[in-house]
């Protein structure tokens, strides 16, 4: 029996020196400086890598070059264009194919248009720095209401429960769609930090794509937590089409969902492509 207590004391004891050894290692390795700095570059390499991709011209469209395209939306065969500058803005419905203008509208003078959305049979389009929002009937653009908002209107886009809204910040921010009270805000981010300038909007299949003001760049966003999953190199297709990054610049994302159909364009631009997105040859082979 004493020989068995002994036994039991002495397993007690190891055990204990191993726990005690165990935290003396973990302790070691909290206490130790980071990592040399090549397993992190490899650790930035697998966690934060972010595909890039070019573009596959489909099809050319008419566009109307004094446009200054601040919303682009495709719903139920018709395409929707909001445009901006003092004086000058307008909402449109347009049939794609020929860019005839089945339904027009001016803004009053004071009101720089900004983004537009249709949720169900309501097109709600944003202004600039007036911090008011438009809501019209799709059909017949007939004035149903206005919304106010308070940072700076940029894009508009949404999901099937929410508005979804940039400022010009790295910031999305998520309306209520009956009240147009934000209920989330997310920080767009990529592997350099907080990604500025977010512009026109689309919700794509999940996704939310993002012309960057002044680039000719979009990028596509995880709506959960703002990490910038993708990037769309569009340089190319804003050579074509005489564009430029200071005032003709890429913007104006439109999807047909019913046709998976992505088109985009750029303010002033005298077309509108419809893409498909490729990943980058040099991607392709990672
Ligand atoms: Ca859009």
């Amino acid at each position: 029996m004493n020989a068995g207590i002994r036994k039991t004391s002495s397993s007690a004891v190891i055990i204990v020196l191993i726990v005690l050894s165990f935290s003396q290692y973990t302790r070691a390795q909290q206490d130790r400086p980071p990592q040399k700095s090549l397993h992190r570059s490899e650790q930035k390499e697998t966690y934060q890598y972010v595909p890039s991709y070019t573009f596959r011209i489909v099809n050319i469209f008419p566009h109307d070059d004094k446009a200054f395209t601040q919303g682009l939306v495709f719903d139920e065969g018709i395409l929707y264009e909001g445009t901006g500058i003092n004086k000058a803005s307008s909402l449109r419905g347009i049939k794609l194919d020929t860019g005839e203008l089945l339904r027009g509208l001016k803004l009053p003078d004071r009101f720089f248009g900004e983004g537009i959305t249709v949720f169900g049979n309501r097109l709600i389009q944003l202004t600039w720095r007036s911090r008011t929002g438009f809501v019209y009937d799709k059909r017949n653009f007939k004035l149903l209401g206005k919304f106010h908002y308070r940072t700076e209107g940029w894009g508009i886009t949404h999901d099937d429960r929410r508005l979804i809204m940039s400022d010009g910040t790295a910031n999305i921010y998520f309306l209520d769609p009956e009240t147009y009270e934000i209920n989330g805000r997310i920080e767009v981010t990529d592997i350099n930090g907080p990604v500025t300038r977010l512009n026109e909007l689309e919700y794509i299949r999940g996704e939310i794509y993002s012309n960057i003001w002044q680039t000719d760049n979009i990028a596509i966003i995880d709506p959960e937590t703002g990490r910038v999953k993708g990037w769309i190199d569009l340089s190319g297709l804003s050579k074509l089409a005489g564009g430029d990054k200071t005032v003709k610049t890429l913007n104006g994302i439109a999807y047909d969902k019913d046709t998976d159909r992505l088109f985009v364009t750029g303010k002033l631009w005298p077309r509108i492509y419809e893409i498909q997105i490729v990943p980058r040859p040099s991607d392709s082979v990672r």
